[in-house]
């Protein structure tokens, strides 16, 4: 997982109502209605539960530390969401504490290995890298007007990779695996296949991409830790890309020529996710 700088993050706070707009504009939802359709979830019923659901955020010191503007920024596209989200004046022990003191709902809180959100009332965990595949996989669905029986190729059969493939099974995609690390495509298709418990349907919407020439593909789902996996010389009008992986595995170039078909973000859409997951 690419540890993110808060030059990565730092404009999120000021633009997250820009932001929404493209959103809307790209799949004719904004960042909760999205959220809410990678959850089979009504957005009007979410907003009412929402008001009154207090999440803390807790700064957490571990392993290279605090990321400026980290806690502030989950907090703040929490309150955009309408929740009453703030950050924990301590971290760490302090802060969960606080949480469950405080009688927080939940609290969300990231060290270098894993970003979660955690009900305290259920128990249930919120995992960002699985929070990040659904609700990009869910918003390419979107903007492609539904991508029932259409073909997406899943760029990165890592967490993310692996959470996306799994919606865009459950949107009714037939997806083509793909990583630099072929055992590794392989593997996911044996786990695909088994949380399909042998659906035979899935079984021939699964396959593995070995090669490099990705020009077949209209719709990709890019969630891999590198910079420009997708060579400009791909980008056309027929091209969909929604892309989950820090840093961005499109050339600014290519993000520009593709313009209402182009998604990505650092932490917005992912957190807006795991919020639903812990309002479930
Ligand atoms: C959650 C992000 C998405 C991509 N990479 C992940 C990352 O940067 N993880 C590290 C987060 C560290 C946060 C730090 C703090 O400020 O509390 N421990």
């Amino acid at each position: 997982m690419t540890r993110l700088k808060t030059s990565d993050i730092c404009q999120i706070k000021s633009d997250l109502e820009q932001y929404n707009q493209a959103l809307l504009s790209k799949t004719g939802r904004g960042l909760l209605g999205i959220a809410c359709h990678a959850h089979g979830k009504d957005e009007s019923q979410m907003q009412a539960l929402i008001a009154d659901f207090t999440i803390l955020v807790v700064p957490v010191t571990a392993g290279e530390g605090i990321i400026s503007d980290f806690s502030e920024t989950v907090a703040a596209i929490l309150r955009f969401l309408g929740f009453n989200a703030r950050v924990s004046e301590q971290p760490d022990t302090c802060g969960v504490a606080l949480a469950f003191e405080s009688k927080a709902a939940a609290l969300m809180m990231a060290d270098d290995h894993r970003f979660v959100g955690i009900n305290l009332n259920n128990r249930l965990v919120a995992d960002n890298s699985q929070a990040t595949g659904r609700v990009f996989a869910a918003a390419l669905d979107l903007m492609a007007r539904g991508i029932k029986g259409k073909q997406v190729l899943v760029l990165g059969c890592g967490p993310v990779g692996e959470s996306a493939a799994m919606t865009l099974l459950s949107f009714g995609a037939r997806v083509a695996l793909c990583d630099i690390d072929i055992p590794r495509a392989r593997l996911l298709k044996q786990r695909l296949l088994a949380s399909s418990q042998g659906n035979k349907a899935v079984k021939e919407d699964i396959f593995i991409e070995e090669g490099l020439d990705f020009s077949p593909y209209s719709f990709i789902l890019e969630a891999t830790p590198c910079a420009e996996t997708i060579s400009d010389k791909l980008i056309g009008d027929h091209l969909f890309i929604a892309a989950p992986g820090v840093p961005v595995g499109v050339s600014t170039w290519g993000c520009r020529r593709l313009k209402e078909r182009f998604l990505h973000d650092k932490l917005e859409l992912g957190v807006a996710d795991m919020s639903i997951s812990l309002l479930s």
